[in-house]
């Protein structure tokens, strides 16, 4: 069977079962050598068909045929092998792709999509994601990966990772973190800044003068009403577009926490900004805007209210605040309130979080009530429940790892030559285990080796570092380059490093995407703090989501709401964990087309 005839032959099938009809593709076969032909079908329909034949062949010719080799050599020196840009290769498809009608979007799979849209939807995917931006680094890190190969032990990947005593003299002075961290989320626009900016007013973090110079200059440029948010949105182009780009972080103090307050960007084209600030929370607070046409906007399919409350329950986030916000401009109606609860309720129990771990109030950002204080508002007399601020204060922290070994996500390295913290350090929060001042730990997965000079916890000199605690590191570092540093990095106990990866199988579930997921499928996967370009190489079986009993085996294509163990292969060499022994590092976000099409968890690493 020809590449094309194979190709043709799962997406014939994948329409039939979706629509009930052929798709004609006006692509003819090549005939191969009988001898080969499988293999080198089975390589081009994982790295798609961004390859020509005779690039498949030489790459199988370099790696001696092992397929694993050549897709590992094909995707990671894309350049060389990936076809040039130009012409389609067959006439027919070409015209395909030029008759379709455009589409910003994908077409939706539904039973009327006609043929041109389904063949523009075939030739499309495959060529779903340009690996070549990530060409340089990907090189860069395979060689310095390399090179330290000596600190990668592929024999202990699948290890559990043993918990280890914790030192005497950090055991009698370990007191538990108090620190929690809120991912502020929700659909762009609903008042995430506004009622994070109001909050530090009330609390009186903001200088009065300040505030009089933004409501100045925000009313000059037509944006009176973003004054708060300003607080939050210090970019000038944030400003100037009233959007928020970059998570925000500021730190406030209730009377029973230190609250970390992550004000992340709603806008769709940020969504990666959110999960970098999502990764680091304990506890979502959902900001829904309760104006009739905007609440829909946001809660209907495709706006970030589901997807950021999806997200964020991938993500392991298991307690969810829903701010019913903008109850000003509907007259602080109840049936409004409740309208919205009847419908965010189930559907957040329905994605998985517990009936109660979800709270849900009715707020005002912009008019502060029942943000820090509970309001007194006689129209909202109806609400004698808490405010923001005191749900996050009575807020129930969960134990975190800390005898497991060490593991830090550094979110910046820099050189400093001023303040109390001088020369190279790094800043982050430890997820797991204990820092020590003196020690020694490596990098993964550039395996760079550092050695703590001093620890800073909130600005204060300490000795030592537990989970949930932000951090600034002075470091001595050897065989580290801040040109290698990249986000996401992770300082790991020097006898338990980090598996570095390149392959790994997941269980993954398939959200509602445009389209069914096939083999060869390219996306992004988010862990923790890191992005990376990925191909699912494999489609074992789908699973019956309750018991794990097996369901199907070798499907050739996922569809919505199906569980399924699935082979991924990342761009470049990667740091992850097993699920099982460090959740946050274990879980994986995919996401295409900035759309987020599938969430799971890590549960063996290949290579
Ligand atoms: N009437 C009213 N307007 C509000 C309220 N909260 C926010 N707004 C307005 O909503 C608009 C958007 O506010 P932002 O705080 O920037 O919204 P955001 O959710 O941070 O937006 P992104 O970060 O870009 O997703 C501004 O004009 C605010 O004044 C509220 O409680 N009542
Ligand atoms: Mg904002």
């Amino acid at each position: 069977m020809s590449r094309h005839r194979n190709l043709k032959n799962m997406i014939d099938e994948a329409y039939e079962e979706e629509y009930g009809q052929d798709v004609d593709y006006g692509i003819e076969e090549d005939e191969l050598h009988p001898d080969d032909n499988e293999i080198v079908n089975e390589v081009w329909d994982t790295v798609g068909n961004n390859y020509e034949k005779h690039s498949i062949i030489e790459a199988l010719d370099e790696v001696d045929w092992v397929v694993d080799d050549a897709i590992n050599l094909l995707l990671v020196e894309s350049k060389r092998f990936a076809k040039k840009k130009g012409p389609a290769k067959k006439k027919d498809s070409k015209d395909a792709i030029k008759t379709a009608p455009k589409k910003d979007n994908l077409p939706t799979m539904s039973k009327e999509t006609s043929k041109e849209e389904a063949k523009e939807t075939v030739l499309k995917k495959k060529d779903s994601t340009d690996l070549t931006p990530f060409r340089k680094e990907s090189e860069d890190l395979s060689a310095i990966v390399k090179e330290n190969s000596k600190f990668i032990d592929k024999s202990k990947f699948n290890n559990i990772i043993p918990e280890i005593p914790i030192p005497p003299k950090v055991e009698s002075s370990i007191k538990e973190s108090k620190n929690l961290y809120v991912v502020v989320c929700g659909h762009v626009d609903s008042g995430k800044s506004t009622l994070v900016g109001h909050l530090l007013v009330d609390l009186g973090m903001v200088q009065k003068q300040t505030m009089h110079k933004f409501e100045k200059e925000s009313t000059e440029m037509g944006k009176g009403s973003f004054k708060y948010a300003w607080v939050m949105d210090e970019r000038t182009e944030e400003r100037q577009r009233g959007v928020t780009i970059e998570v925000g972080i500021k730190q406030i103090e209730t009377k029973n926490k230190n609250v970390i307050l992550l004000d992340a960007p709603g806008h769709q084209d940020y969504v990666s900004n959110m999960i970098g600030g999502t990764a680091q929370a304990d506890v979502a607070l959902l900001v829904v805007d309760s104006i009739s046409g905007a609440f829909d906007a946001g809660f209907n399919r495709g706006g970030q209210t589901q997807e950021h409350a999806i997200l964020a329950r991938s993500m392991g986030i298991e307690s969810i605040i829903v701010a019913v916000n903008k109850l000003d401009v509907m007259h602080w109606s109840k049936d409004r309130f409740d309208y919205i609860s009847s419908l965010v309720t189930p559907f957040l129990e329905e994605i998985g979080y517990k009936q109660e771990n979800i709270t849900i109030l009715p707020i005002s950002g912009l008019q502060g009530d029942n943000v820090f204080q509970r309001s007194k508002r006689p129209d909202l007399g109806w609400y004698d429940g808490p405010s923001i601020i005191e749900i996050l204060d009575g807020f129930k922290l969960t134990p975190k790892n800390i005898k497991k070994p060490l593991r830090m996500v550094v979110n910046s390295v820099y050189q400093s030559t001023t303040g109390q913290a001088k020369g190279l350090c790094f800043s982050g929060k430890v997820e797991a285990g204990i820092l020590e001042k003196g020690s020694k730990y490596i990098v993964m997965p550039s395996c760079g080796q550092a050695t703590i000079k001093d620890v800073f916890v909130d600005d204060q000199k300490a000795n030592f570092a537990i989970p949930g605690d932000n951090v600034v590191l002075v470091v001595q570092a050897k065989e580290f380059d801040i040109a290698n540093f990249r986000y996401g990095s992770i300082l790991c106990h020097w006898d338990f490093p980090m598996p570095v990866a390149v392959k790994f199988t997941a269980d993954i579930e398939v959200f509602d995407f445009e389209r069914p997921l096939i083999r060869g499928e390219r996306s992004m996967i988010f862990i923790g703090l890191t992005k990376i370009s990925t191909v699912l190489t494999k489609i074992h079986h789908t699973l019956k989501k309750e018991t794990g009993e097996i369901l199907k085996k070798n499907p050739k294509l996922l569809k919505k709401g199906d569980f399924a163990s699935v082979e991924i292969m990342c761009e470049r060499p990667t740091a992850v964990e097993l699920f099982k022994n460090y959740p946050l590092l274990g879980r994986i976000i995919l996401r295409e087309k900035e759309k987020t099409i599938a969430s799971g968890i890590i549960k063996e690493i290949l290579d």
